[in-house]
């Protein structure tokens, strides 16, 4: 069935609360780890360099389970809601062409289509001094950003890559697209928005030398943006500092920003 073809007149069944709170992951309703199988198969997703498109996935993972599978938006809202998957196709679709750059230096093309954040804010009507939004993911990943980074242009919550729904590996049922930053900040399996005041970390601040912010720094393959030791990266350049500036190994430096 292609959910595409759903009447748009049947979506945005709301769940009741009820429904919502037995969606929410069990511990103060935002667990950070959702995977429900720790003994992992072999086929599971993970690092792969495929032609096309690799895949980066942090954590061996089985993929999401539909059957329990529903987007919970919540936090300092007017309004917190549940969607369930058919849900989210009711709501205005985007199209874009764009570029995924991971800090790992590939990078790749892709169709996406799905929906701009403005639609989710409208129903769950944030607070004025909701001004940072944490997303969490079912392979117990989660992202940071500040409320106007997901308001920008080209900024997409992604249903559909190349005219197919996401493969399981490309982040099915629903991942967050943003060209503008590093593939890491482009989070997959997305489960729960939460509206917070504060900005939270991010997966790869706390596991590895990348920021919250992950901008993509133009003319290097990939930068080192936090004031830590530089590190070298596997399938990467090693950064080297210079002048306090890291440098690639062709020395192209780094423009201040
Ligand atoms: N949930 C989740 N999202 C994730 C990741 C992950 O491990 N888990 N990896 C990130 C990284 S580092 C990159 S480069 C992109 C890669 O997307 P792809 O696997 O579709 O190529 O997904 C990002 N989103
Ligand atoms: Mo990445």
């Amino acid at each position: 069935m292609d959910p595409f073809k759903f009447d748009r007149r049947n979506f945005l069944k709301i769940f009741s609360l009820t429904t919502l709170s037995a969606l929410l992951p069990k511990k103060n309703g935002w667990a950070d780890d959702f995977r429900n199988d720790k003994n992992i198969p072999k086929q599971y997703v993970q690092n792969r360099d495929t032609p096309d498109f690799h895949i980066r996935s942090a954590n061996p993972f089985l993929g999401v389970d539909m059957q329990s599978w529903g987007l919970a938006i919540g936090g300092m809202v007017k309004n917190p809601i549940g969607l369930a998957y058919e849900d989210l196709f009711g709501l205005k679709m985007h199209s874009q062409i764009s570029r995924l750059k991971c800090v790992e230096c590939w990078s790749a093309k892709a169709k996406w289509e799905g929906f701009r954040f403005e639609e989710l804010l409208k129903q769950v009507q944030p607070d004025p001094s909701a001004k940072y939004v944490y997303i969490q993911s079912a392979d117990s990943y989660y992202e940071s950003f500040a409320l106007e980074e997901l308001l920008r242009p080209r900024v997409l919550f992604v249903l559909r890559m190349d005219g197919q729904p996401l493969s399981r590996d490309h982040g099915f049922p629903l991942r967050l697209i943003m060209p503008s930053k590093y593939g890491y900040k482009n989070i997959k399996y997305i489960t729960s928005i939460k509206f917070l005041d504060s900005r939270k970390r991010n997966y790869w601040s706390n596991n590895g030398p990348y920021s919250v912010d992950g901008t993509i720094q133009p003319g290097v393959d990939h930068p080192l943006d936090l004031d830590k030791k530089p590190l070298p990266i596997n399938g990467g350049e090693v950064f080297h500092y210079f002048d306090e500036r890291p440098t690639t190994r062709r020395g192209a430096v780094i423009p201040p920003h």
